[in-house]
């Protein structure tokens, strides 16, 4: 066996400071291929072990390779300064896989810090790779890899996505799993899991096919029961997310799983995504008292905007109709629905963002209780919608280290006008969440009296806005920002009525 025998894997933080939440699948879901190889397999998250360089210390003469997992985004920071404290240790393989080495893997081979890219699904490419390392044997034809000699790179194109049953079981031991724990909006105690990957759709501003390549594979309902009891007993949970790129693609197989729940006497909420087109066309009301018996509270679908021709350009296949009848079914049987929502898209935003609004206005009405994200739209690269963007002025960043800033948040196309975040402050972050009586229900407790005092006061006013469409002069709305703003300067805080404030960036 050969003396190089660790493998440290890297899951940056995807977030400046402090913000758990998600268990980094992507280590857990590799290991299960190395196993039974002689290998110690060491994860490091940045979110919970900052200071990792004592451990890279204490194995840099055993270390094989060390691999990074990171999105585009603020991921790419902390994958930078790991990949270049490792090299400065020790000259061994640094491994790159993920959503950003997937989508532009030369760009992130050139950087030096960098000897390997993994494309696409990484289980059975890393496998080869390892396997290749450890018997000292030149891994560059692996399919899925790509690699350098001198200044020539080479990315071999990824093999076809292949049914994650198929793989070993991922030993959930191996991490302690209460930092990721969560508190969600109807629960203590939440964590992160899949109950499938990938995603039947191919929408234009979306790179989840390019890694799934339309598939959708879900895991076996026992599996499944199986490893949310484990996380019950180890984490104590009250609730789930499942975190699925689209979970509800199979009817039989989400009717069974609640049924299980039931059945099984779980005793977890839950909430997870949607595609509203697909949603209506497939469950009626009757599966929605299920789901709701079973512990569902929450859908999210990528309601995306509330301009047909947006969602006929980015390929959504549905309607703003489909939003719309999606939020009014869900309200019948008690489920919250949560729109993600994005506004500013090259060719007229002036209109996308107005007609946006007003689709959450309406849905609103229906349900008070509704949620919404409003996102700019970003163009990631490697999805269609992308060379679009560029005809319109977008500079594409052109080294690996440009792409971390390259958030949802921070991101100002050249097309947005100046004044689109003050507007998306107001709608969001003012009257959104005001135009629900029960706003304050949602808060914590202790700053929960002095939302309930704002609450009270204010909803009868933004319901009247809300219901005659009448959002003029919102003197109110711009008093109440600009008094937080100064009162959280003051603090040192970062209080928000809605999800985020629009100015962070
Ligand atoms: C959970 C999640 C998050 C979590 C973070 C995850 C965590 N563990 O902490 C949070 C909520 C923080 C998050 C944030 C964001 N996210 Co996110 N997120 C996801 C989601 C839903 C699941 C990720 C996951 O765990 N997948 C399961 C694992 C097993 O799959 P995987 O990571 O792809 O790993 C496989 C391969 O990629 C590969 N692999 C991965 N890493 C490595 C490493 C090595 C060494 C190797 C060999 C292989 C390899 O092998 C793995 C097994 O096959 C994905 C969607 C998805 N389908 O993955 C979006 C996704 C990754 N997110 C996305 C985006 C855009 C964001 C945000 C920008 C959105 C936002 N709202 O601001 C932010 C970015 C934060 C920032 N500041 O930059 C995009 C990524 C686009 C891109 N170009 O990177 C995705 C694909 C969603 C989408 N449909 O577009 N996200
Ligand atoms: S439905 Fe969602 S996950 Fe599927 S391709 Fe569209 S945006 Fe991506």
């Amino acid at each position: 066996m050969s003396e190089k025998n660790v493998i440290v894997l890297f899951y940056p933080s995807p977030w400046q400071g402090e913000q758990r939440g998600r268990i980094p699948y992507a280590l857990l879901y590799l290991e299960r291929m190395i196993r039974g190889k002689g290998l110690e397999v060491i994860f490091i998250n940045e979110q919970t072990s900052r200071d990792y360089l004592p451990i890279l210390e204490s194995v840099k003469d055993r270390l094989l390779l060390a691999g990074v997992s990171a999105m585009t985004g603020h991921q790419i920071l902390g994958g930078i300064r790991f990949s270049q404290a490792v090299k400065k240790l020790i000259d061994v393989p640094v491994v790159w896989g993920g959503w950003h080495a997937t989508l532009l893997p030369e760009q992130v081979l050139i950087e030096p810090y960098v000897d390997y890219v993994i494309c696409g699904q990484g289980e059975m490419p890393f496998q080869k790779l390892v396997e290749e390392l450890m018997a000292s044997r030149d891994p560059s034809g692996v399919p899925g890899v790509g690699s350098k000699k001198k200044d020539k790179i080479l990315v071999n194109p990824p093999a076809s996505f292949q049914d994650i049953n198929q793989f070993p079981e991922v030993d959930y031991r191996l991490l302690d799993f209460n930092p990721y724990v969560f508190k969600s909006a109807y629960s203590n105690r939440c964590i992160g899991y899949f109950c499938s990957h990938g995603c039947p759709y191919n929408c234009k501003f979306c790179c989840v096919a390019k890694i799934y390549g339309r598939k959708w594979y879900r895991k076996k309902v026992a599996d499944v029961i199986t490893d949310l009891r484990f996380f019950k007993k180890q984490a104590r949970i009250d609730s789930v997310t499942f975190d699925d790129d689209n979970f509800f693609v199979n009817k039989a197989f989400a009717l069974e799983l609640a049924k299980e729940l039931i059945d099984q006497k779980l005793d977890l909420l839950w909430d997870t995504s949607a595609h509203a087109g697909l949603f209506l066309k497939i469950f009626k009301e009757e599966d929605l008292e299920l789901l709701y018996r079973s512990g569902c509270r929450q859908v999210y679908i990528g309601a995306e905007s509330g301009d047909q021709e947006v969602l006929d350009l980015i390929a959504k296949e549905a309607k703003v109709e489909d939003n719309l009848r999606f939020a009014a079914l869900l309200k019948r049987h008690r489920i919250t629905p949560l729109f993600s929502t994005m506004v500013g898209f090259p060719d007229n935003p002036d209109k996308d963002i107005r007609l946006t609004l007003d689709m959450i206005r309406q849905a609103k009405l229906t349900d008070p209780s509704l949620r919404a994200r409003i996102f700019f739209y970003t163009p990631y690269p490697g999805t269609e919608l992308y060379a679009k963007a560029l005809q319109h002025g977008l500079k594409a960043p052109e080294r690996l280290a440009d792409w971390a800033t390259y958030t949802l948040r921070k991101f100002h196309a050249p097309w947005f006008k100046k004044d689109y975040r003050w507007a998306l402050e107001i709608f969001a972050n003012f009257y959104l969440p005001l135009a629900n009586p029960d706003f304050y229900k949602l808060i914590p407790e202790k700053q929960r009296w002095a939302v309930f005092i704002i609450n009270k006061l204010l909803y009868p006013l933004v319901y009247l806005r809300f219901k005659f469409k009448r959002f003029q002069f919102p003197v109110e709305a711009i008093l109440f920002l600009f008094l937080l703003r100064i009162f959280n300067k003051l603090a040192g805080t970062r209080y928000a009525l809605g999800y985020e404030s629009y100015f962070d960036a």
